[in-house]
C-alpha cells in the first residue's frame, strides 16, 4: 500500500457519463464554465466516483480572453472559436476591474468547493499567458501555429504589450482564486513547445516567474504548479528559473530534471500516457508501474503526461488507481 497523491488532468470531463448528461442540457460551454451550481457539481463528479486527493476547478483557460473583450465561443466537436479582429479590444479597453467582475461566478464556484473540499485539495487555474495567445491569435486550434509565431515575429511590440495584460490580468485572476479558498494554483502553459531560445525566454521564462513571484508575495501557502508542456530540454532551465513547488512532466523531459527538483525540493506530476490509459490491457500495468519506479526518489503526484482522452474507459481508470494504491515501492 502506498499513499501517493492522485489526480487526472481533465479529470473532470467527457468521459464520464454523469458529465455528458449534463452537459446534453447545457449547450453553451462557456454558460457551464460560469454557472457556480453546475461547475462545483461538475468539479465534484471525478472526486466521487474514484476519491482522487485533488479537486479542480472546473472551468476553462480561454475565461480569459472572455474577461478582456474577445468573443469566445465553443463549437461542437470543433473546439474553441476566438474572434481574432477583436484582439485590439483586449489592449484598448482594459479595464482589470470590469473584466474580473465578467468571470467573477467563478470565485463562487470556488467558494463552494472550498466548504466542501474535507482534506482533498483545491486546485485554481490559469492558462499561461503565452499560450493564451496563443488561442487569441490562433482563433482556436491550430495545427500549425503559423499565425502565432509570425504574430510575436513581425508585430512584436503589440506581442509584448499583449503579454504584459495577459500577464498582470492572469496574476489579479489568480490571487481572486486564492482569496476564495483554492489551495493550489496550476498554470497550463500547454504551448511552451512551440519556442526556442530568446522566445522562449521573453515569452515563456519571464511570464511565468513573474507570476511565481506575485503569487507567493501575496500567499507564501499557496503551493504552485507549473506545467510548460513540451520544454524538451528547456524543463531545465524552467525549473532553475522560475519557482515552482509542483512542476508537470509530460512525456518528453530530461532525467536531470529529477536530480534538480530533489535538490530543489520541487515535487514532480505526471507522466502516464493518456492513450495508455485508453488501451488497458496487461500494458496499462507495467506503464502505471513504470511511472511509479521512475519518480520513487522525488515527491511524487500521479497524473498523465496530458488530459485525460474523452475514450478513456471508466473501469481502466478505477484499475490505474487501484494498480498505483497497491503497488509496494521497493
Ligand atoms: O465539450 C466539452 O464538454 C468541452 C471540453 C472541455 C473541457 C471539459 C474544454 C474545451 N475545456 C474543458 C475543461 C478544462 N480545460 C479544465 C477543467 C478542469 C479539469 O478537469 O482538468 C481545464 C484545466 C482546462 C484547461 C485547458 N483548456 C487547456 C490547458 C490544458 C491542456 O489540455 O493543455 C487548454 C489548452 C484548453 C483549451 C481548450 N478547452 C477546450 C478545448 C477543446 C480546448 C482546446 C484544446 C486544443 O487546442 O487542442
Amino acid at each position: 500500500m502506498n499513499n501517493i497523491p492522485i489526480w487526472f488532468m481533465r479529470q473532470a470531463g467527457r468521459y464520464l457519463p454523469e458529465y455528458r448528461l449534463i452537459r446534453k442540457e447545457k449547450t453553451d460551454f462557456l454558460d457551464l464554465c460560469l454557472n457556480p451550481d453546475l461547475a462545483s457539481v461538475i468539479s465534484m463528479q471525478p472526486i466521487k466516483r474514484f476519491d482522487f486527493d485533488f479537486i479542480i476547478l472546473f472551468s476553462d483557460i480561454l475565461v480569459v480572453p472572455y474577461a478582456l473583450g474577445q468573443n469566445v465561443k465553443f463549437l461542437k466537436n470543433h473546439g474553441p472559436s476566438l474572434e481574432t479582429e477583436q484582439i485590439d479590444n483586449c489592449i484598448r479597453n482594459v479595464d482589470f476591474e470590469e473584466s474580473i467582475k465578467k468571470i467573477a461566478n467563478i470565485f463562487k464556484t470556488i467558494k463552494i468547493l472550498s466548504k466542501m473540499k474535507k482534506e482533498k485539495k483545491l486546485i485554481g487555474f490559469c492558462g499561461g499567458p503565452f499560450t493564451v495567445l496563443n488561442y487569441m491569435v490562433e482563433g482556436g486550434t491550430s495545427k500549425d501555429h503559423k499565425k502565432i509565431k509570425k504574430f510575436i515575429k513581425y508585430q512584436r511590440e503589440k506581442a509584448e504589450k499583449l503579454m504584459y495584460y495577459l500577464t498582470e490580468f492572469s496574476i489579479e485572476y489568480l490571487k481572486q482564486q486564492i482569496s476564495h479558498g483554492a489551495d493550489y494554483i496550476k498554470i497550463f502553459e500547454s504551448w511552451a513547445s512551440l519556442l526556442e531560445g530568446e522566445e522562449y525566454e521573453n515569452f515563456i521564462i519571464k511570464p511565468n516567474r513573474k507570476i511565481s513571484e506575485e503569487i507567493k508575495k501575496f500567499s507564501k501557502e499557496t503551493k504552485i504548479i507549473h506545467f510548460p508542456r513540451g520544454s524538451k530540454t528547456n524543463y531545465i532551465k524552467f525549473i532553475e528559473e522560475v519557482y515552482c513547488d509542483v512542476i508537470g512532466l509530460d512525456l518528453n523531459f530530461p532525467e536531470e530534471v529529477l536530480k534538480i527538483s530533489k535538490r530543489k525540493g520541487i515535487t514532480v506530476q505526471g507522466n502516464l500516457n493518456p492513450e495508455d490509459l485508453v488501451a488497458g490491457g496487461e500494458k496499462l500495468k507495467i506503464k502505471v508501474i513504470e511511472v511509479l519506479r521512475k519518480f520513487k526518489h522525488n515527491n511524487h503526484i500521479f497524473n498523465l503526461s496530458h488530459g485525460i482522452l474523452p475514450q478513456t474507459p471508466i473501469e481502466n481508470v478505477e484499475r490505474t488507481i487501484k494498480i498505483i494504491k497497491e503497488h509496494e515501492i521497493t
